[in-house]
């Protein structure tokens, strides 16, 4: 199909206009036809083998340019809309962003189904097409609220397949209508799937926020992803949820492999079912269930599940390892419950120890451990970062591992430089091709030839210009859509994540309270900052909303101080998303990745800001040792307690003990004068004139009592190696040599290389 008939036969078909004679709405509406028929025209990858990649989020994010680009007629088309004086972002701006993610677990999922067709793999993926996603924030007396974000229109990238499946839940039975989107794969001429399920009566969004009655089933099976699981009646929608969609899944899987001419013993030489955390554990006993029920023996079907699954954990958070009460799974899917017990035997049959066991408790008040079912009944489980994986195999499941040590593997994260670099930073990716070929967008390795221009300062200038045009984009788009100026001679100091006690956005507030306090003092700072945040709190997690409240007020108070204003900027992106990051990650100069070490699985935002440049301000967690490893002590700013100290803290090692079992005494690090003043300016006038006294009041003493993550360990430290970073951004040539040596480093977080490995060591799909 030639591109430049086929848009303007579009226009006028559809509209009856010339291209230049079309809105921006019409040609989006142009373009996304012109994009499905060319994806659904794409053949599968060929392979005896195929991946589904079960995931209750795909954090998919807009998709006309990424798809525009994996066709391979990006260019041709940002040719033809500029002849006709017309821009693709704006054309983009008309395109609704799916929010079927909470953050990185879903947006790696994302990532990888974009990889997995880039390799020409022969893998789809499988979820929940939610009707109103996550939810969309809005801020209102400094607080977040919530409200639905319905993003489906009549013409979507959603297409009707018109496959269908029953789900036998205990209320009855109930119709899951199959939807795909086509993944084309760049640097191929094949497409793979995302399969999203949905109900075949939908409800309409809630009246008011996201409230709505738990118990309309199955019309709101799909109406949002994890909903407010606060209470009982959410985390019982959790689980209806979530049998719905490997229910269904599993059934997808069968009938493809019966179409394929395979027999129902052979499963595992056919198939892979990659399960993405524990939320599509049901898969296991689902599968066994369907097996068993056409044929096969008890043994048989565990065997053939065992060798098709495998797992992927994303968290050592005990609170994130889900755990079902049986009388849930009971309630949602009773024929599910004799199978699990079948299980749980089998697996006490083999391990006496009863950390290792599937169901858990005295009966009546069973407990169904998710990760446990996954790893007896895969053939392999994996972390996401090195530094996961060893916590995973030394503390937090290693009576699994002394048990199947050859399970055992890691598969570091990685982002697709295709959304990450080309399409979000296209100044930045052709001055890498000026620099090192296009090589590297087919074989990321390739960045590492840039290292070669570490000295070039003709080079280095580039990417400070390039890097301070990214900055005034991003300085118009918050003008423009949230009403906020940004000081693009500032430096960018940024952390976009979901807002997460562990991740320490309190211990970022706190620095910005230092930072405010000195000025106050008549300390003047080296340059002006701009402290820059996005993060959504989960509906029901107060101590998040308060944190949001905190920055706001920070914000507030900041910018009414005509002292502070001219050196400090805080400013909160409404409604993180895809969309937003993109713009964000590129104008970025200081890269906030400062969760308390061991327990940020992985992080794939520093992988991003990385590739685009910004220098990394982090503890040794996750990926971040890594990238440590990869860029070398000049080129990162690391802080704080290892992992092996908090760990060692959290068990309690250590002369003191606190009531909590912790060797971690909050109240000593609250009682150093540097670290008290910071705190207590939660409650100081200034704060609670502009904020609200009983949310404040309670993150001080959560703070100061509690302070689970410990951030008055390491605020100090982190307050010193900000400022050196801070200091340093002062010497532009020294810091754009930093930035160079990042991206020439990224290469290696390319999902391509993390699918690639998936492939060799788990899938083996060609
Ligand atoms: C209660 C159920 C639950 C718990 C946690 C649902 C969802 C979550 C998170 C949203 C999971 C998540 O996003 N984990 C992140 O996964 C990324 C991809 O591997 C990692 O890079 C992050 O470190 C990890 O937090």
């Amino acid at each position: 199909m030639d591109v430049k008939t086929r848009l303007p036969e579009l226009a006028q078909a559809r509209y009856g206009l010339e291209l230049s004679q079309c809105s921006d709405s019409q040609l989006y509406h142009c373009l996304l036809q012109l994009t499905q028929e060319l994806a659904s025209a794409r053949p599968a990858p060929s392979g005896d083998r195929k991946l589904y990649y079960f995931s209750a989020e795909f954090l998919i994010g807009k998709l006309l340019s990424n798809n525009l680009l994996a066709l391979g007629i990006y260019d041709e088309v940002n040719a033809i809309l500029t002849e006709c004086g017309r821009a693709l972002s704006a054309i983009e701006d008309v395109e609704p962003e799916p929010s079927l993610g909470n953050g990185g677990l879903g947006r790696l999922a994302a990532c990888f189904l974009d990889s997995i067709a880039a390799l020409g793999l022969n893998g789809d993926g499988v979820g929940l097409n939610y009707h109103y996603g996550l939810f969309e924030q809005k801020f209102q007396h400094n607080k977040q609220t919530e409200r639905p974000n319905p993003w489906i229109e009549d013409e979507s990238w959603l297409i009707p397949t018109g496959v269908e499946f029953e789900v036998p839940f205990g209320f009855g039975p109930v119709k899951a209508k199959l939807f795909d989107i086509a993944v084309p794969g760049a640097h191929t001429a094949t497409a793979g799937r995302l399969h999203l399920f949905d109900v075949e009566a939908p409800a309409p969004a809630p009246q008011e926020g996201i409230d709505f009655n738990k118990s309309d089933l199955p019309a709101r099976l799909t109406s949002f992803l994890y909903p407010d699981d606060s209470n009982e009646a959410g985390r019982l929608l959790r689980v209806y949820q979530q049998y719905f969609m490997v229910s269904a899944g599993a059934q997808l899987v069968l009938k493809e492999l019966e179409e394929r001419g395979c027999a129902l013993n052979t499963l595992s030489d056919h198939v892979v079912i990659q399960i993405n955390d524990t939320h599509p554990s049901m898969v296991i006993p689902e599968l066994v269930r369907l097996l068993t029920g056409r044929g096969l023996s008890m043994d048989e079907a565990v065997e053939q599940v065992s060798k098709t699954c495998a797992y992927t954990n994303h968290t050592i958070l005990a609170e994130a390892l889900e755990k079902w009460p049986l009388s849930f799974i009971e309630k949602a899917a009773p024929q599910l419950t004799p199978i699990l017990r079948e299980l749980d035997r089998r697996a006490k049959a083999a391990h006496t120890d009863p950390k290792v066991a599937v169901i858990q408790g005295e009966e009546g008040k069973e407990i169904v451990h998710m990760a446990h079912l996954d790893i007896h009944y895969s053939r392999s489980v994996n972390g996401v970062a090195a530094l996961h994986t060893e916590i995973l195999k030394n503390s937090e499941l290693k009576p699994f591992y002394d048990i199947y040590p050859a399970k055992f593997n890691n598969k570091t994260n990685g982002v697709t430089l295709r959304r990450w670099l080309e399409v979000c930073n296209p100044q930045l990716a052709s001055l890498l091709d000026e620099c090192v070929g296009r090589g590297w967008r087919r074989d990321p390795d390739q960045l590492n030839k840039l290292m070669e221009f570490a000295g070039d300062s003709a080079v280095l200038d580039r990417m400070l210009a390039i890097k301070a045009e990214k900055k005034r984009e991003l300085a118009d788009v918050f003008a423009r859509e949230q009403g906020i100026t940004l000081d693009p001679e500032s430096v960018f100091d940024i952390q976009v994540k979901r807002l997460h006690e562990y991740k320490r956005q309190q211990m970022n507030a706190l620095y910005v309270i230092h930072k405010y306090l000195e000025i106050k003092g008549g300390k003047t700072p080296q340059r002006p900052v701009t402290v820059l945040f996005g993060a959504k709190a989960a509906p029901a997690y107060v101590m998040a909303k308060h944190i949001i409240h905190l920055i706001l007020c920070l914000r507030k108070l900041i910018e009414s101080d005509p002292q502070a204003r001219p050196w400090l900027h805080v400013a909160m992106v409404e409604n993180y998303n895809v969309t937003w990051a993109e713009r964000v990650i590129p104008a970025c100069d200081i890269s906030e990745q400062i969760s308390l070490a061991s327990k940020e699985a992985s992080g794939t935002g520093n992988m991003k800001f990385m590739a685009n440049g910004a220098v990394t301000l982090g503890t040794l967690d996750g990926a971040n040792v890594e990238i440590a490893e990869l860029v070398g002590p000049d080129n990162i700013y690391t802080f704080g307690a290892k992992s092996d100290e908090v760990i060692r803290m959290y068990a309690g090692e250590g002369e003191k003990k606190g009531a909590d079992g912790r060797s971690y005494l909050p109240l000593d690090h609250y009682h150093r004068p540097a670290v008290e003043r910071l705190v207590d300016f939660l409650v100081s006038p200034e704060l609670l004139g502009v904020g609200d006294p009983a949310a404040l009041a309670t993150l001080w003493r959560d703070m100061k009592n509690k302070d689970w993550f410990m951030a008055m360990l390491d605020v100090e430290d982190y307050i010193a190696a900000r400022d050196r970073a801070i200091a340093d951004y002062g010497d532009r040539t020294a810091w754009a040599k930093k930035m160079l040596v990042n991206t020439a480093k990224s290469g290696y977080f390319s999902s391509d290389r993390t699918i690639a490995q998936y492939d060799r060591d788990i899938w083996q799909l060609k």
